[in-house]
This record gives C-alpha cells, structure tokens and sequence, in this order.
C-alpha cells in the first residue's frame, strides 16, 4: 500500500460542502482507503490575495494506485465538482494538490512531489502536522520542524472546525 498526502483547499460557493463532496468521491473511489483527515483550517488566500478565504484540509489516503492514477483523480474530483480555472492563483470550487507519495520524489512533465511549495505554505503544512503526530521520513520531519516555527494567527491560518465533527458530517453524508 502507498501513502498520498493531498491538500484541500476550496474559497467559493459553500466551502464545507464543497470539502465534504470532494470527500465522498474520493472514497467512492476503488482501491482508496481515507486513513486520517485533519480538522479544517480557515487561511487567508496566498499567492493572489484580493479574494476570499479558503478552507483548507490534508488527508492521507492508502490506496495500491501509482502515483499518475491519483493525479488523475484529483483532476477528475475537481472536475466533477465544476472547477473552473479563471486565473492561475485565482478563487477556486476546489483544488486538490498531491503533496507526498511514500517518501518518493517524482518529476515529470505533470506531477512535481513532494509538492514544490508545500513547504513555503502554512495552509498546507499545518493540516499536514496534523495528520502526522509522528513524522516518518525526511519530507514530513522537515513539514514538522518548518510548523514548529510558525505563528498560525502571523500565517492567516486558523482552526475552523475540528477533525472529529468533520469526520462525523463525512459519515451522515454518506
Ligand atoms: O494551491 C491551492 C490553492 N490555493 C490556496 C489555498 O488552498 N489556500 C490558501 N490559503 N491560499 C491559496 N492560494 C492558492 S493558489
């Protein structure tokens, strides 16, 4: 079994909806197992900053697909979900990034990971912390001790809704 870490992240429509479908596709989907899903983090926008804020979430996933399988459906969740890319750092339906496969390092013409920017990325790496109390391998120590060194509340991330009633709207729903 492989170990993908993804990040969440939507700021138009209704946000929370918006996460808990991209949730439902994915563990409809053969061959995924969702292992853990952090609590959802309010962020200030990055990158583009005159638009709304997201909610973001990591989740770890097991699953036997390679690494260009997932890649394929992410874009396909965010194509179900209606994603329309207006500009590139612009607002987002949903967006969902690959930021670790194992402790692989893959680059190739469409899949860059670990992510490039996850570790510039507070959004990213606080949900990520999360989700992994325990760092196993260079990439999530280094997520680690780069958190270890922030202020949430300098970074524009705050806790927005805990992990558990997450999971427990993810179960009514399904
Ligand atoms: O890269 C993901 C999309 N994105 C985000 C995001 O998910 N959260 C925040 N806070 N800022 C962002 N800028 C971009 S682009």
């Amino acid at each position: 079994m492989n170990d993908v870490y993804l990040s969440i992240g939507t700021n138009m429509g209704e946000r929370l909806e918006n996460l808990q479908h991209a949730m439902t596709f994915l563990k409809d989907i053969e061959g995924i197992e969702v292992a853990h899903i952090s609590s959802v983090y309010e962020t200030a926008a990055v990158g583009y900053t005159d638009q709304a804020d997201f909610l973001n979430i990591a989740v770890h996933i097991k699953t036997a697909l390679s690494s260009s399988e997932m890649l394929n459906i992410c874009q396909s969740v965010e194509q179900e979900l209606g994603r329309v890319r207006k500009f590139r750092w612009g607002p987002r339906i949903i967006d969902l990034d690959i930021l670790l496969y194992n402790h692989e390092n893959i680059e190739t013409e469409s899949l860059i990971v670990p992510h490039p920017r996850m570790y510039e990325r507070a959004f990213v790496l606080v949900p990520l912390v999360e989700i992994t109390p325990v760092p196993v391998g260079e990439q999530l120590q280094r997520a680690h001790d780069l958190c270890q060194q922030l202020n949430c509340a300098d970074e524009g991330v705050t806790l927005w809704l805990e992990s558990k009633k997450l999971v427990m709207l993810q179960s009514v729903n399904l």
